[in-house]
């Protein structure tokens, strides 16, 4: 319980609003059902945290919504295959990890209206789509510094909110050293992709349309010809992650991702 507290105002800091819940317990059950009501949500988190026992779970718990509509959020609807129990898996005792037991993404219909979806864990987020400059974005607490000193701005544009002169994030905030780690991986990343794809011939890169309408430069080369970088330079953290993924537990599509598989095949 003190420990909940803490974490609570932590968290807050943070700039989230946690809902703490256990399904051994069933605690918070009631208020997360109530929040999932009638909205799209969807699961995520490492795996063996307990994703697909807490579907089940909510799906179980029947007093909440029986209590105040007489008609359970969860219902089953018959021959309806996604209200088969989600499976659970162990966790290993020697990794601590969990082993991948939901491999594919499931839409729960809710009777409430919404859906839940259920989603493989991951072992580390990837960062391969943040960009050094929206990195900042994905840290609630910087928004946080940022609107609350408007109208005024960090003096450069593009600023990384590092100490820059005129910068308006300060550095005193709990998770700069985990932010400032994440910038460097992404450094080291786009690096090495500047490197490798960013100065060759035309014809080497076809452009896609990516996120957002946003065009993407994606390398079409025999990676070999490509002068070797060194093994020092490789994001050695994310070369160890894909290690980490048993052969058929491997849920990135490492294949068809080039800049995955240059990374790889430079390793070697
Ligand atoms: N003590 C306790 N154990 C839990 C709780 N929730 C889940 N577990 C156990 O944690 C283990 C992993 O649970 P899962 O629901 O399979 O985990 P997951 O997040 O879906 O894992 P992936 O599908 O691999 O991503 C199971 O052995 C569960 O029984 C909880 O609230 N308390
Ligand atoms: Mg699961
Ligand atoms: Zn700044």
């Amino acid at each position: 319980m003190v420990a909940m507290v803490a974490w609570n105002s932590r968290l807050h800091k943070w700039g989230y609003k946690p809902n703490f819940c256990s399904v051994e317990s069933k605690y918070g059950l009631d208020s997360l059902a109530f929040i999932l009501r009638d909205q799209t949500s969807v699961i995520v988190g490492p795996s063996g945290v307990g994703k697909s026992s807490l579907i089940n779970a909510l799906r179980n718990n029947h007093n909440a919504s029986d209590a105040a509509e007489g008609e359970n959020l969860f219902d089953p609807i018959l021959g309806s295959k996604w209200f088969e129990d989600q499976l659970v898996g162990q966790v290993s005792t020697r990794s601590g990890r969990g082993k991948h037991t939901t491999r594919n993404v499931s839409l729960l219909p809710l009777s409430a209206g919404g859906y839940l979806a259920d989603t493989p864990g991951f072992n580390q987020p990837s960062l391969m789509k943040v960009t050094k400059q929206s990195l900042a974005q994905a840290f609630p607490e910087i928004r946080q510094m940022l609107s609350d000193s408007e109208p005024a701005k960090c003096s450069f544009n593009d600023c990384l909110h590092l100490g820059e002169p005129g910068c308006i994030v300060k550095a005193d905030w709990e998770r700069y050293p985990y932010y400032f780690q994440l910038l460097d991986e992404i450094r080291i990343r786009e690096e090495f992709q500047l490197r490798t794809f960013g100065t060759k011939k035309e014809g080497d890169v076809r452009y896609k349309m990516g996120d957002k309408g946003v065009q993407q430069a994606e390398p079409r080369l025999e990676l070999k010809k490509h002068r070797r970088v060194s093994r020092k330079s490789m994001n050695q953290s994310l070369l160890d992650e894909l290690d980490e993924l048993d052969d058929d537990d491997n849920l990135l599509d490492e294949e068809n991702d080039p800049f995955l598989k240059a990374m790889r095949d430079e390793n070697q």
